[in-house]
C-alpha cells in the first residue's frame, strides 16, 4: 500500500474519464486475490458486495479516533461519534431523496426493517396484506408470522412467465380491508425492476400504503423516494458496498409517527417512570440500545464512494455486462435463463438441463468463479418456475466482460463433466 491515504479513498473512476473497471477494481482489496489458483471472479453481488478501501478505512478510522457512545456523554469523543452517526443518517436521506433525516431509521438490514413494519401495523383478523409472487423470504415470512398471530389474510399478486408483475391484477386484490401492499423494487432472482410508481398510484388511489423492499435496487439504480412516493423503503448496507449489520428503514414522517416501538430500551425514550414511559419521536423511537455506529459510518462512506464514482456510468457498464452475459449464455447448450423482463438489473439466473445448480456452482468455484446456487430465499418463485434451484450470476460495476467469459467457459466445462 504505497499510495497515500487520500488517494486510496478517492474513487478510481473520478481519476479517469471513461469507465475503467480495471481502475475501479483497485479500490476493492478483496478483488485483488486469487482463489483456486485463479483470479477471483466475484459474481455473487446480490448476496453481498465487496467493500472499497474507503469504506474499510472509514470504519478503522472511526474506531481509532472517534469511538464513543452516541447521544449520551458531554465529552468530545461522544460528540464526534454522534456527529458521525447523525451525519451518516443525513447522507442516507440525501442519497435517497427523503424529505428529512428523521425519516431514516438505522437497523440491521432489510430483514429487520420489514419485521419492524410488520410488527408495528398491529394487523387484525379481518385485515389483508398484498405481497407478490417474486418476494424474498424476508418479505414473506414476517407477514406470515403476523398472519399466525392475528388471523389476517395474505394475498399474492401473480407474475408472468417472463418474470414481471401482473400489475393489472392488483386492483382486484385491493379492498377496504387491505392494510398494506408490499413489493420488492428489484427481484433478487430475476433481476426484474418492478414498476413501483405505477403500483404506488394504484394503491394510493384507495389510500393504501406501500412498502418497497429495495435491497436489490439501491446497488444498481438511483432511487428517488419522493418521486416513487412509497410509504416505506428498506435496504441493506452490505449489498450497497457498505458493512454488514447496518441497514435502513425509510418511512414517511406521518407513517413512522403512528408506528409503535419495535423494541424497548435506552435511546428510544423521552421519559421513563414505573408508572409509564413516553417514547421518543422517530427515528430514535425505533433505535433502542447502542446502535451500530461504525456500521452507519461505513454506510455513509459507501454512499460517498458511490456518488464519487458516477452512478450513471456505473449503471451503463452493468447494463453492458448484462447484455453481453445474455448473449454469451445463449451459446451454452441446454441452458435456460429464468427472468426475461426487458427492464432488468445485471442479475442472471439460469438452469441447465440434467445438471443440478449446486454442481454447476461447485465446478465454477473450482475455476475461481463465485456464483450463488440455490433457491435464493425465494422458494415460492422456484415453485412458480418448477425448479428446485437456479444458478445466479449477479454483477456489480467492478465486474468485467472477461469474467463473463470465464463464467461461460466454466459452464461449458460443467456440461461436459456432468450433463
Ligand atoms: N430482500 C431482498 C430482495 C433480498 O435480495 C434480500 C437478501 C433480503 C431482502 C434480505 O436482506 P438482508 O440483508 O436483511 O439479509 N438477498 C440475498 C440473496 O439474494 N442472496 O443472499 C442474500
Amino acid at each position: 500500500m504505497g499510495l497515500d491515504r487520500a488517494a486510496q479513498c478517492l474513487p478510481a473512476a473520478t481519476r479517469t474519464s471513461r469507465w475503467d473497471p480495471g481502475a475501479v477494481r483497485r479500490d476493492f482489496p478483496a478483488l485483488q486475490q486469487e482463489v483456486r489458483d485463479a483470479p477471483l471472479a466475484y459474481l455473487d453481488n446480490a448476496a453481498t458486495t465487496q467493500k472499497p478501501q474507503a469504506v474499510i478505512e472509514s470504519i478503522a478510522r472511526y474506531y481509532r479516533k472517534d469511538n464513543a457512545n452516541v447521544h449520551r456523554a458531554v465529552h468530545l469523543l461522544s460528540a464526534r461519534a454522534t456527529a458521525a452517526y447523525e451525519g451518516a443518517r443525513a447522507k442516507v436521506a440525501q442519497f435517497l431523496n427523503a424529505r428529512s433525516a428523521a425519516e431514516i431509521v438505522f437497523l440491521r438490514g432489510t430483514t429487520e426493517a420489514i419485521n419492524l413494519v410488520a410488527n408495528g401495523l398491529g394487523l387484525q383478523a379481518e385485515e389483508e396484506v398484498v405481497l407478490t409472487h417474486m418476494e424474498h423470504h424476508a418479505n414473506i415470512v414476517p407477514w406470515q408470522l403476523q398472519q399466525a398471530r392475528s388471523g389476517a389474510t395474505l394475498r399474492v399478486l401473480p407474475i408472468s412467465p417472463r418474470g414481471e408483475l401482473e400489475l393489472e391484477a392488483l386492483q382486484g386484490l385491493l379492498n377496504a380491508r387491505t392494510r398494506l401492499v408490499t413489493v420488492s423494487h428489484v427481484s433478487n432472482v430475476l433481476g426484474t425492476v418492478n414498476p413501483i410508481r405505477a403500483l404506488v398510484n394504484i394503491a394510493h388511489e384507495r389510500g393504501i400504503p406501500v412498502l418497497v423492499d429495495g435491497a436489490q435496487a439501491v446497488p444498481h439504480l438511483e432511487v428517488d423516494l419522493q418521486a416513487l412516493d412509497c410509504d416505506f423503503y428498506c435496504l441493506s448496507g452490505h449489498k450497497l458496498f457498505g458493512p454488514t449489520g447496518i441497514g435502513v428503514l425509510y418511512g414517511k414522517a406521518e407513517r413512522l409517527g403512528v408506528l409503535p416501538p419495535y423494541q424497548g430500551g435506552g435511546e428510544m425514550i423521552r421519559r421513563v417512570s414505573f408508572e409509564g414511559t413516553k417514547f421518543a419521536d422517530p427515528p430514535q423511537r425505533f433505535e433502542a440500545g447502542t446502535p451500530h455506529i461504525a456500521g452507519a459510518v461505513g454506510l455513509g462512506a459507501a454512499i460517498d464512494y458511490l456518488q464519487g464514482l458516477g452512478r450513471a456510468a456505473a449503471a451503463e457498464h452493468e447494463q453492458d455486462l448484462l447484455r453481453y452475459a445474455a448473449e454469451r449464455l445463449r451459446e451454452v447448450p441446454g441452458l435456460r435463463v429464468i427472468g426475461e423482463s426487458p427492464d432488468k438489473v445485471a442479475v442472471v439466473s439460469f438452469v441447465m438441463e440434467g445438471v443440478h445448480a449446486h454442481d454447476i456452482g461447485t465446478v465454477l468455484d473450482h475455476k475461481g468463479v463465485a456464483v450463488r446456487a440455490g433457491h435464493h430465499c425465494a422458494m415460492p418463485l422456484m415453485d412458480f418456475y418448477g425448479v428446485p434451484a437456479t444458478v445466479r450470476a449477479s454483477f456489480a460495476f467492478y465486474n468485467t466482460r472477461e469474467e463473463v467469459d470465464r463464467l461461460v467457459e466454466g459452464l461449458h466445462l460443467a456440461r461436459e463433466m456432468l450433463a
